[in-house]
């Protein structure tokens, strides 16, 4: 390897969203020359994309912004609880006006490859507006649900309507009044979507092929005196976001929900049902270790369907069966539910009644033809390795990351995989990210990033690379928490279960933040632990 190629950049960021904005401010702050390339036509990554109607985080909006700037905390105000699309959108443009991160970001511009030369020891990133750039460092911030999937259904191409996917919204929004509208999908885009897509539309026909437990949001507008209130009590939150577990401020139950009597475990549910929220399930420590525990929880849910739902066979068609509460994301909604007592809205199960055909005018099912004028995909994602794969990405020796991971993705704490050296992945598999508040796992992560490459680039270190050993622990590692948990026994995406053929690994890291935190500290600790730390060649210039 030649030691005096001079890069044209330090560091190349793929993705403007959560992870890449604050990337590019960190590495900036280490003094490294650092691009943001983003397919999107403004920063927001899953936000920019996500503007379906009733587009809304599920974790609160106090939590769910950065804590890196106390002053940022205190000049930018949420206007709701739980903040929708436009202002999470707003609040990432501010970001970046704040901290002068434009003129580092190349938009609506995709990265398709990113090459490693042996010859150079350098990263070579094209995209598909003719970037041709070297980098020393490639930080992958490409989302965890970003790479939007529809899956194939026979005839869909005649379809003489409208489509749209849910994570690929039309910017200008859809307008369904007089529409006849098929909603495909009931996870947490579908559940958010319906009810404001059947205030709109002239009909709505659900196509439901698993039934999904979702709880109330009870969002609402935040009063003065609470974003007073939160902002006074900000250092005290972000301590407590940081030591918890999930990233949030939801209080966890220290019990079991078996240990309880019927009585008081039914005041616990009811208690949290009325709050709002996803932090139902925390109401005891073990819903999502012990079978009887989750049962407990998911029949309180079932019993709030029951009593909604006006119609006892579509209540319990809404009623999931067999898979654990939690074990697949827990919805959250505002009217979910209530929405099936219109007389407009129809749900077709499509487990019973397989969806056989889209005609240019309809979705048939094995049993009916429901003509209709639009159709929104709530389908989901090709989550945690689609916007990776979609990348043709190639570490030493030509190795493709597509075929390293051709039988589940494998690597170092979520953020590193061997043979790909100083490429690192933010929120990657493997990364406790989307079983946490995600912004406070990005946040760990670009800081413990940004500690790795001061060393690095301190220590006259040429390329940071995950030992083929280091990796393969923490694969094992990931896995025997994993099966230790209920979350294998849902047919999710944590497992890869909804793109058939995608092989089904466990991607995301249970173990919690607070020992992942631990872990990556003693890894640095221990001099990057794991790590090979490749000295840079003696008559090296850059
Ligand atoms: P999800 O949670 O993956 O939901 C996708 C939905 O689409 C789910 O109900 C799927 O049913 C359904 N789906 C997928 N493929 C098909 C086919 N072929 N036929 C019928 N129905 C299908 O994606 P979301 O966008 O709702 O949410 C993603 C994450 O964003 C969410 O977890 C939050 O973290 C935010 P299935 O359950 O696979 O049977």
């Amino acid at each position: 390897e030649r030691g005096d190629a001079i890069a044209d950049l330090d560091v190349v960021v793929v993705g403007a969203g959560f992870s890449g904005l604050h990337a590019l401010h960190r590495m900036r702050g280490l003094g490294l020359a650092t691009r943001v390339f983003e397919a999107g036509g403004g920063v927001g990554g899953t936000w920019f994309w996500n503007r379906y109607p009733g587009a809304r985080c599920d974790v609160e909006s106090w939590d769910y912004s950065y804590s890196f700037d106390p002053e940022l905390d205190q000049e930018w105000e949420w206007s709701e609880r739980y903040p929708a699309q436009p202002e999470i959108r707003a609040y990432l443009d501010h970001v970046a006006d704040r901290y002068r991160l434009r003129d580092g970001i190349t938009l609506d511009t995709r990265v398709t490859s990113a090459h490693f030369d042996d010859g150079t020891g350098l990263w070579r990133v094209r995209t598909d507006r003719g970037h041709d750039v070297t980098a020393r460092y490639v930080v992958m911030a490409t989302g965890c649900l970003s790479a939007a999937r529809i899956p194939d259904f026979r005839g869909a191409e005649r379809f003489r309507g409208r489509t749209y996917h849910t994570g690929q919204w039309p910017e200008d929004g859809v307008d369904f009044r007089g529409s006849h509208v098929a909603v495909i999908g009931t996870g947490s885009s579908g559940v958010q979507a319906i009810p404001l897509i059947a205030e709109q539309a002239t009909s709505v026909t659900v196509f439901q092929r698993t039934a999904t437990f979702s709880v109330p949001a009870r969002n609402r507008a935040l009063s003065p005196q609470e974003q007073r209130r939160i902002k006074e009590t900000y250092p005290e939150r972000r301590r407590l976001t940081r030591d918890s577990p999930t990233g949030t401020t939801v209080v966890r139950g220290d019990r079991s929900a078996i240990e309880v009597s019927p009585e008081e475990r039914r005041v616990a549910f009811e208690q949290r049902w009325e709050h709002g929220g996803s932090g139902l399930p925390a109401a005891f420590d073990d819903v999502l270790l012990n079978p009887r525990s989750n049962d407990a929880a998911a029949e309180f849910v079932r019993s709030k369907i029951r009593e909604i739902v006006e119609d006892p066979q579509v209540a319990e068609r809404l009623c999931p069966q067999g898979v654990p509460i939690g074990a697949k994301r827990l919805c959250v909604d505002t009217g979910y539910y209530a929405t099936y007592n219109a007389e407009h809205v129809e749900l077709v199960d499509v487990r019973e009644n397989p969806i056989e055909e889209i005609t240019a005018e309809a979705v048939r099912t094995s049993a009916r033809t429901h003509p209709c004028d639009a159709i929104v995909f709530a389908t989901g994602y090709d989550a945690m390795t689609g916007a990776l794969a979609r990348i043709d990405i190639r570490g030493r020796n030509g190795l493709s990351l597509r075929e390293k991971w051709s039988a589940g993705p494998v690597t170092y704490l979520g953020l590193a995989t061997a043979g790909f050296p100083n490429l690192f992945v933010v929120a990657g598999p493997g990364s406790p990210s989307v079983l946490t508040n995600v912004v406070v796992s990005i946040e760990h992560h670009v800081e413990w990033l940004g500690e790795l490459l001061t060393r690095v680039e301190s220590g006259g270190i040429r390329h940071v690379e995950a030992t083929e050993e280091a990796e393969a622990r923490w694969v094992e590692h990931v896995n025997e928490l994993a099966v230790r948990t209920l979350y294998p026994q849902a047919n999710s995406w944590y497992l890869g279960a909804n793109v058939p053929g995608k092989p089904q690994v466990f991607m995301p890291y249970p173990g919690g933040l607070v020992a992942y935190r631990e872990t990556c500290a003693r890894v640095a600790e221990r001099d990057y632990e794991g790590f090979t730390l490749t000295p840079a060649p003696v008559g090296r210039t850059c």
